[in-house]
């Protein structure tokens, strides 16, 4: 198996071609990455097996080149922070909906087979009381131009399996937490802020409820996809890991020495996501997938230690990171 992965110098991406490297020692990998400023090679240096291919999924020639090269396809590659896409939308509309476009163009012409990730806020949100849970039946109902942008690359898919026979599997995955995140996102920021000596900062009342899943879970879910998944199908992977911001920021002040309550209120995300909730059920029943980082604080702890440990990482990320919060006001 030769195997294409999009955005594999990513946060999610670069730990999924660990996880495979790890798992199936007899595959090649060739990650397709633009490097955008979320990208980064030294997440994918040294690995024995994979390779590193620098293009973009909008560039049809060099996109073509690659996909002809191998077996399988699968799709990370996207503009994937809500908080830019609610300052400058454009990059979100042109990689994740004309980028998946080529991506399904490539492996339509070459026939290959093509795993496309998305993720749980094409459903929109829930109230805090609904008992009800995301699952594959539940209508589209995206929020923000990051997630409506990634309803409509999921749209797309669906329709190339339907129209051209494309080989092609979906999963939509809820909020993933772990090594290499990128200091933009709610878990690493507040982290390396308490790291730089300065407070957590919450959006509004911080009563927000993400469904958290350690991003090796989301590995093992998107392989059992691509190996065994139906074809046409969509699954949703989730690790039963509701938790509301306020509680995940106490959580890391405790884990890191501080007072529980040494955080920040700040001003809230426009159209701000209230709740999202996965039922992975299908993938559990069909595949017989489980997750094996089922216990949220000590992934946080673990979590925590790779950001102490690993300064030289992200602190040339932070000072531009929080210099476009600042232009945000949060
Ligand atoms: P990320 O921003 O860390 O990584 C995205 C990668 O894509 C980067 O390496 C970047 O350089 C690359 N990229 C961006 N534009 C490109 C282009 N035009 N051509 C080639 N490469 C390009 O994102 P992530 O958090 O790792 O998310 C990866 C995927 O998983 C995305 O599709 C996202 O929608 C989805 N997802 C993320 C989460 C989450 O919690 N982060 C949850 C569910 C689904
Ligand atoms: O400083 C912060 N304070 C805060 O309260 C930041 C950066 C975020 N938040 C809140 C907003 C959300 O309720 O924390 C929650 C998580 O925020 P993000 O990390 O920005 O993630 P979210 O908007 O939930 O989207 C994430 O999960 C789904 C990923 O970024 C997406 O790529 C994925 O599709």
């Amino acid at each position: 198996m030769r195997l294409l992965v999009t955005g594999g110098a990513g946060f999610i991406g670069s730990n999924f071609v660990r996880h495979v490297q790890r798992e199936r020692p007899d595959w090649e990998i060739v990650v397709y990455d633009l490097l955008t400023y979320a990208g980064d090679r030294r997440n994918v240096e040294g690995l024995d097996r994979v390779s590193l291919v620098v293009g973009d999924i909008c560039d049809e020639q060099a996109l073509e080149g690659a996909v002809a090269e191998c077996d399988a396809v699968v799709h990370f590659a996207a503009e994937s922070h809500n908080d830019n896409s609610l300052h400058s939308p454009f990059p979100f509309v042109h990689t994740n909906v004309v980028g998946t476009y080529h991506v399904l163009e490539a492996v339509r012409r070459h026939g290959r087979r093509l795993h496309h990730i998305s993720t749980d806020e094409v459903y929109g949100d829930l109230a805090l009381d609904d008992p009800a849970r995301f699952t594959p039946q539940t209508p589209y109902n995206p929020s923000s131009p990051y997630s409506s942008t990634k309803a409509g690359s999921d749209l797309l898919v669906r329709a190339w399996a339907r129209s051209f026979g494309v080989q092609a599997t979906i999963s939509n995955c809820s909020n993933n937490y772990g090594p290499y995140q990128h200091v933009e996102k709610f878990i690493p920021r507040q982290i390396t802020e308490v790291l730089s000596g300065r407070r957590p900062k919450l959006y509004g009342r911080g009563e927000n409820v993400r469904d958290w899943i350690h991003t090796e879970d989301h590995s093992s879910g998107v392989l059992a996809i691509l190996e065994r998944g139906r074809i046409g199908e969509t699954y949703l992977i989730g690790a039963d890991g509701e938790c509301s911001n306020r509680r995940v920021v106490e959580l890391l002040l405790r884990l890191m020495g501080r007072a529980a309550d040494d955080y920040e209120l700040v001003d809230d995300r426009p159209g701000h996501d209230l709740r999202y909730a996965i039922d992975a059920s299908k993938l559990r029943d069909e595949l017989g997938w489980r997750p094996r980082y089922a216990d949220f604080e000590r992934g946080l702890a673990d979590t925590v230690a790779w950001y102490r440990a690993n300064r030289a990482w992200w602190e040339p990320q932070k000072a531009a990171t929080e210099a476009r919060y600042e232009v945000l006001g949060r």
